[in-house]
């Protein structure tokens, strides 16, 4: 048997790539229903080989980590892209990612693209913002081929996943780190996003350098649906040191005395969007959880 990974799923087939490289389509057997398992992209697995291009899932192995949008297995980095401008920078949108990432445990980079068209200050802040939280930030811009190295080496390796705003130059990135992906980027995917019939593809594109990445649609909008309250703030990295001084062990940063994370916000060593932002998303989902 062969090992490899599934990188695409097509009208009931799996495309997987082996470890030397080599791409066979494959049909699933029937225990996989059976088992209440069913094959999906990212998934390590053993093939038994049919033909130079065709085989059979044999097995799938144990799953590291499991996204549910996109749907994708063994994915262990977030690539969040923004922009400063075009379409204007949401810090709230941004956080909600963030928060949405350390919820599944993932390594996140934070990539600020279309650095041609800040108009000055915003990578300061946004390294600062970022940078105490514990994030490393990046600062491309797809248009002038700007630090396309670095995201590429951050690439390589990994299998990643972009997210971000429609619009921030997702599939833009992805096309200048590996010219031949030929994805569809600007007014053209922003048609057929709106259409009615939106294909939602799901594929991890192979990258030259070793290693997958998934290129996402774009959103505008994003719920913490799976979040629970109590868990929130541990999804914001950079209070985990200073919630340890709170009076309360249980201290959710909000209402409570003597609360270390408060105190630190206000002598900025924490952003005050950041906690902000945390305040909004602990109403947000309380009210969520009320009305359940
Ligand atoms: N000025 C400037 N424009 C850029 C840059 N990167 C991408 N763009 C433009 O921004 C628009 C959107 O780029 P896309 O790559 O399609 O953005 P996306 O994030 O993939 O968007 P969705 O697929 O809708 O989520 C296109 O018109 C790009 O040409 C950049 O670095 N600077
Ligand atoms: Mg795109
Ligand atoms: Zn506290």
């Amino acid at each position: 048997m062969l090992q490899g990974i599934i990188f695409r799923a097509v009208g009931g087939f799996f495309d997987v790539r082996s470890n030397d490289g080599a791409v066979y389509r494959c049909s699933a057997r029937g225990r996989f229903k059976r088992d209440g398992m069913t094959p999906m992209v990212g998934d390590s697995v053993y093939i038994t080989v049919l033909a130079s291009d065709k085989g059979v899932l044999e097995k799938i192995e144990k799953r590291r980590t499991l996204l549910k949008r996109p749907p994708i297995s063994n994915v262990d980095q977030v690539v969040v892209v923004c922009a400063p401008q075009e379409p204007p920078m949401s810090l709230q949108l941004l956080d909600r990612l963030l928060v949405l990432a350390e919820s599944q445990f993932l390594k996140v980079v934070i990539c600020v693209n279309k650095d041609d068209l800040s108009l000055g200050g915003e990578d300061e802040m946004m390294a600062e913002t970022y940078g105490k939280a514990g994030y490393s930030v990046i600062f491309t811009s797809a248009l002038l081929g700007h630090n396309i190295e670095q995201l590429r080496e951050m690439l390589c390796g990994h299998i990643s996943v972009l997210a971000g705003q429609s619009g921030v130059g997702k599939s833009s990135l992805l096309n200048c780190v590996q010219p031949g992906l030929s994805l569809r980027t600007g007014e053209i995917s922003d048609k057929l996003k709106r259409g009615r019939h939106t294909t939602r593809h799901v594929e991890l594109l192979i990258l030259e350098c070793g290693g997958y990445v998934a290129d996402t649609p774009g959103f505008s909008q994003l719920e913490l649906s799976d979040v629970a309250a109590g868990e929130l703030p541990q999804f914001f990295p950079e209070f985990k040191d200073h919630a340890l001084h709170c009076r309360f062990k249980s201290c959710m940063h909000r209402d409570e005395p003597d609360c270390a994370v408060k105190a630190a916000v206000e002598e900025k060593q924490i952003a005050v969007s950041r906690y902000e932002n945390y305040l909004t998303f602990l109403d947000e989902i309380r009210s969520q959880e009320r009305s359940y």
